[in-house]
């Protein structure tokens, strides 16, 4: 799916701002007529979470479906042109109305979707748009939800005591999220009215070998024939092409390297009849061999994090500002590499890091797929054929970007109580995965600590990616112990022959919390916690990255053991660094993109 882009054939037009809004209990139990103005509405920000943006517990902590409305129009000079309107992602299910016309539906928060609206939307004509977005989340959601009656994640369950199960039997209807973030809901990037030529270009695929080879295929609609341009990075024509596919030849292409590299980027800029889009690419190849990761056939060692989208007021919703300052604090500390834990980010995310040279590891929203030894979640979760339409649909997105260079399938789901059953969910998709990206990029599913040796599906990933809590969830307190038993582990997946890394380890740490003799969250347990655990991966040359948890405090549900959220950033929640950065900062600054491990 093509990202919205203005230029002499197309017009796009942002619909960013302040929208109408009403939650669906300000309707009084009535259903929303979607061709009428919303009744009491208030004004909210888009694109944004609209958690945060009140006072009000019930904006907050909202229970179902939310309306957005505008009035659009498009300018009078388009007409003749076909007309989309796309949201960039709605959280977590959404229905769009044009004029009271339910114009499009679309399950999963995280992922784009689009109306053709041609015939719907009169050039001149004020229309009015509205939009409902449903933030529940259940045994059929991914992320994973809860269902009535159950605990929330790290939720204290106290079961038994005949007051508590009363009272829980008799609360109001709310999320109860099976995941470490914040529930947050809304129209959480932008949305574009734009046109085309009746004849357009539907979609560009590209696959580049480093050998200056590019593997090229043209979507279309209508007739005509595609022509290319390949632009090298300084703007000058390197090749050109023409048909619907085919493959050309750049001579001593520059190659996208990760920073401080250059992250050389190309541009395929196709022309079909008088529609036009340039397609940036990159020159980069990404393999697996052996217990290491080849990037441009180097043996590339990744240090990083994983991130939320998470922030103050914008809650999940797009903050450019905030995603340049995040990639440049990445740049200080030395980082090449992070993880979109735990749902695909944004695509101006994915261009960003094509653009500084980070390395990503694309995660779809798959997280909290367990329920303990209680239940097999493999056969009582409805999620297999949503989860197979995100992956397509993240890939489909996806497919082109250079700083993309792993997909992972999901994140901490049940991989030992029912192992054989785990195994026969993610063995599919790791291969469906593998069948839909034009560039075969290696494909992983993130582990949570867990009995591995009753784990058969995490070693069968290309690259086995490890969230593990020794020190903190476990032998907590006691690094001596942690890295006892993560050395024991270590042992384990030296025997594997494949590569190993690190997607999640970490302590929280309240910032300004000092001791002398380093207690859980004081900033010094942090700094020493990964220093020890560093040292033992450093001993292990099949150990391949390290991306610690977190980048950055977030918001999370509340619980006993969430103080005002998740607090393992490494820097506080408004980008401050904790104790532990500045010694990151110096053990990364050190260690090479390539070679680190031989
Ligand atoms: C944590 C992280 C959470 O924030 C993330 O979304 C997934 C969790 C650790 C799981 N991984 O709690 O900070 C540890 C399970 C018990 C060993």
């Amino acid at each position: 799916m093509l990202y919205p882009q203005q230029n002499g054939a197309r017009l796009c037009v942002a619909q960013d701002g302040l929208w109408d809004f009403c939650l669906s209990h300000d309707l009084d139990g009535q259903d929303v007529r979607p061709a009428e103005p919303l009744p009491g509405a208030r004004r909210m920000a888009v694109p944004a979470s609209y958690n945060d943006q009140g006072e009000d517990k019930a904006l907050r902590d909202h229970y179902g479906w939310a309306f957005y409305q505008k009035m659009i129009t498009l300018p009078a000079l388009c007409a003749g042109q076909r007309v989309v309107l796309r949201f960039g992602a709605v959280t977590h299910k959404a229905r769009v109305w044009l004029d009271g016309r339910l114009i499009a539906e679309h399950k999963g928060g995280f992922l784009p979707f689009e109306a053709d609206v041609t015939d719907l939307l009169v050039p001149g004509t004020p229309a009015r748009l509205t939009v409902a977005c449903d933030n529940r989340v259940d045994h059929s959601t991914l992320p994973i939800g809860n269902e009535p009656g159950q605990i929330a994640f790290f939720g204290s369950d106290n079961a038994g005591i005949p007051s508590v199960e009363h009272a829980k039997a008799n609360a109001a209807p709310q999320n109860r999220p099976n995941f470490d973030f914040f529930n947050f809901a809304g129209i959480h990037r932008p949305v574009w009215l734009y046109t085309t030529p009746k004849a357009y270009i539907r979609d560009i695929t590209l696959v580049p070998h480093n050998d200056g080879r590019l593997d090229y295929r043209v979507d279309t609609e209508g007739e005509g024939t595609a022509q290319l341009e390949i632009l090298a990075p300084d703007g000058t024509v390197a090749a050109t092409a023409s048909g619907a596919a085919g493959t050309v030849t750049v001579k001593a292409p520059q190659l996208w390297e990760p920073w401080p590299g250059t992250p050389h980027l190309y541009t395929a800029r196709v022309t079909f009849g008088a529609d036009r889009y340039d397609q940036t690419f990159g020159f980069r190849e990404i393999r697996v061999e052996g217990t290491r990761v080849l990037l441009n056939g180097k043996p590339v060692y990744f240090k990083g994090f994983g991130k939320h989208e998470d922030s103050a007021f914008h809650g999940r919703g797009l903050d450019q500002c905030l995603n340049v300052k995040d990639a440049n604090l990445l740049h200080w500390l030395g980082a090449n590499a992070v993880r979109t834990s735990h749902y695909p980010y944004s695509e101006e995310f994915y261009d960003l890091c094509d653009r500084e040279g980070i390395l990503v590891i694309d995660e779809t929203p798959a997280v909290g797929i367990g329920a303990g030894a209680a239940q097999d979640p493999y056969k009582t979760f409805p999620i297999a054929e949503h989860h197979r339409d995100v992956v397509r649909d993240m890939i489909d997105r996806d497919k082109n970007h250079p700083c993309v260079i792993m997909w992972s399938l999901g994140n901490e789901p049940d991989l030992e109580h029912f192992p054989k059953s785990a195994y026969d969910y993610w063995r599919p998709l790791y291969e469906l995965a593998h069948a839909l990206d034009p560039q075969d990029r290696p494909v992983t599913l993130v582990c949570c600590q867990n009995d591995y040796t009753k784990d058969i599906t995490t070693r069968t990933m290309d690259v086995v990616c490890l969230n593990r809590y020794y020190g903190w969830y476990n032998l907590s307190g006691d690094l001596d112990a942690a890295c006892a038993a993560w050395n024991e582990e270590l042992d384990f997946w030296a025997e594997q022959g494949k590569p190993v890394m690190f997607t999640e380890y970490g302590a929280d740490t309240v910032e300004g919390l000092h001791d002398t003799r380093a207690g859980m969250f004081s900033e010094e347990y942090q700094a020493e916690y990964f220093e020890r655990i560093n040292a033992e991966i450093d001993k292990r040359p099949f150990f391949v990255g390290e991306l610690l948890w977190n980048f950055a405090d977030f918001a999370t549900i509340q619980g006993p053991m969430r103080v005002g959220g998740n607090r393992k950033g490494v820097l506080t929640r408004d980008r401050r660094p904790k104790l532990a950065a500045h010694l990151l900062r110096r053990r990364w600054l050190a260690i090479p993109n390539f070679g680190y491990k031989g």
